[in-house]
């Protein structure tokens, strides 16, 4: 038997509009699956550590100026820097649990007037999630919480744009949380959802790629 296609850990991806509680609450959901023994790590993109990262992160705090097709693609290759150590750690058996990916790449960059499909072409090859996590909040709610920082797209009327790009984006595969709901009803529905996806990846879901 090949053990190497057998219990790999899952990609679970949490996406959502700025202020919807993504960070919050993958932050409680790997602390629980640390708890339950789970092998599993938690990632974030932007990954700001990187070079790629660095120039991402300058751009954002408006200290860099950057064409729109070029920051664009910076995203995009701070994704593909860390696709390899990605595959191995799944197939190694860990689980990673990602506070944003190409889904946020696609829909804020089209938001500012980029061809959806132009913004998706370099996200072909990337791992398919196995499971992403739409914390849905409305632009206006998400606005009234503690309010937005200075980095760049933290406006109200760029939220409502992004709000409607993430809508063309999802299909069935994707789970819609109301992110109104209390931290610990949203970290109840989170722990169901989660759990039964590590299973069916234990039991040797293929991996996959974008853009399915
Ligand atoms: N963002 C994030 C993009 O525009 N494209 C991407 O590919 C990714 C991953 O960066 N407002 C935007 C969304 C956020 C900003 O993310 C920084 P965070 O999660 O606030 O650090």
């Amino acid at each position: 038997v090949d053990r190497s296609s057998l219990s790999r850990g899952a990609l679970i991806v949490f996406e959502g509009l700025d202020r919807s509680g993504k960070t919050s609450q993958s932050a409680r959901l790997v602390s629980f699956l640390k708890e339950k023994g789970v092998p599993v790590e938690a990632w974030r993109f932007p990954d700001r550590s990187t070079r790629v990262g660095q120039m991402i992160s300058a751009y954002l705090a408006n200290e860099s100026q950057l064409d729109d097709r070029t920051i664009h693609l910076l995203f995009s290759a701070n994704r593909w820097e860390k696709r390899v150590q990605m595959e191995s750690k799944l197939r190694s058996g860990t689980s990673l649990v990602v506070d944003r990916y190409s889904y946020s790449g696609v829909a804020f960059s089209s938001a500012k007037g980029l061809d959806i499909d132009w913004c998706k072409a370099p996200e072909v090859g990337l791992i398919a999630p196995d499971l992403v996590l739409f914390l849905d909040v409305p632009p206006e709610r998400a606005a009234e919480r503690g309010g937005y920082g200075t980095e760049r797209y933290e406006q109200l009327e760029f939220q409502k744009k992004v709000a409607q790009y993430y809508s063309m984006l999802r299909d069935p595969t994707w789970e819609i949380v109301d992110g109104c709901l209390t931290v610990e009803g949203i970290e109840e529905k989170l722990r169901g959802l989660v759990s039964e996806c590590i299973d069916t990846c234990q039991k040797g879901k293929p991996v996959t790629n974008l853009w399915p």
